[in-house]
């Protein structure tokens, strides 16, 4: 399994020292790095961070943007277009810089491209200026690197623009570049009141399926918690899809460890999620198929029987 997991759980705990967090990561069994862009990079050059990665035994998933600042009302989408042009630049310079320190994924996850009001954004206009920048992007990064957009339905704005499965799927058949995809956070699409195998079947059988956030909730908040504690059906289900589609991309587990060790939460993490597998495969995906299959709720309750109590 290509697992990673958030180093913002982890660097406070750490002294906020990176190379620290990659040594407890490698220790822990985490194989793969996601870091923010720019925030985690600032002191360092892509060699740095190659290096930093294989003296740890990691390599690097890839990047995730963060917008802080001049972007508090937009980025791609922002009004000014100085502002939304420099959120392309920025987006620009972050596939560079994955590109030389060997990452695959540039994740973009448009925090401030949304509304608070009525009648406070041109809905149509910002439609098609992300349209022409996810193009621009997804131009720019090929054919080397992936751009895979992280949606969520709302935090910090009240409403995002990119907030669901249905405007990134439009998003993505619009555009239609390979290299094009979608990041699912199973907590977002609880917020959203997506059932997240959903979006695994929808996106993994499309080939559109670049990243997986894993994590759980209770749907009314981004809540981080440890993955298959609040809604270990749903999380069965939306394993199983990534194994039914032949999911070979990285896991990476956005947990917000606050109160927890964050080592001991993520190595609780990695236990569970190997749980889960081994019960996945055990039952087997034709025998799970055959009863989706069947159309039937008491059968499909039966087999919730088998993966949570282990009965026959
Ligand atoms: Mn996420």
């Amino acid at each position: 399994m290509k697992l990673a997991t958030r180093i913002n759980s982890f660097l406070p705990q750490s002294k906020n020292d990176l190379n620290t967090v990659f040594e407890k990561l490698n220790h822990i069994g985490i194989n793969y790095v996601d870091l923010n862009y720019p925030e985690h990079i600032e002191k360092f050059s892509p060699e740095d961070v190659s290096t930093m990665l294989s003296e740890n035994n990691l390599k690097l998933n890839g990047l995730a943007l963060r917008f802080k600042d001049d972007y508090i009302n937009g980025e791609l989408g922002n009004a000014e277009d100085s502002i939304a042009k420099s959120a392309v630049d920025l987006c620009r310079r972050a596939i560079d810089f994955c590109r030389q320190a060997n990452g695959k994924v540039v994740t973009i996850w448009l925090a401030h491209d949304g509304f608070d009001y009525s009648f406070q954004i041109n809905y149509e206009k910002v439609w098609n200026q992300l349209k022409k920048s996810f193009a621009d992007i997804a131009d720019y990064a090929t054919p080397d690197i992936k751009i895979s957009i992280e949606y969520k339905p709302f935090q910090p704005r009240a409403y995002a623009f990119i907030d669901g499965m249905g405007i990134t799927g439009m998003m993505l058949d619009e555009l239609n570049r390979p290299n094009l995809g979608v990041t699912l956070d199973y907590c977002h699409m609880l917020m959203k009141h997506e059932n997240p195998a959903f979006a695994a079947d929808i996106f993994g059988k499309r080939g559109q399926l670049f990243g997986v956030h894993l994590n759980d909730g209770y749907g009314l908040n981004d809540d981080g918690l440890m993955i298959g504690t609040a809604t270990p059906v749903k999380t069965f289900e939306f394993l199983y899809y990534l194994k039914k589609n032949d999911y070979d991309n990285v896991i990476y587990f956005d947990t917000f460890p606050v109160i927890e060790n964050a080592e001991e939460e993520c190595v609780q993490n990695i236990k569970t999620i190997k749980e889960f597998d081994k019960k996945i495969t055990e039952t087997g995906v034709a025998k799970i198929q055959q009863i989706i299959d069947q159309n039937d709720a008491i059968k499909a309750n039966e087999l919730v029987h088998k993966l949570l109590f282990g009965c026959k």
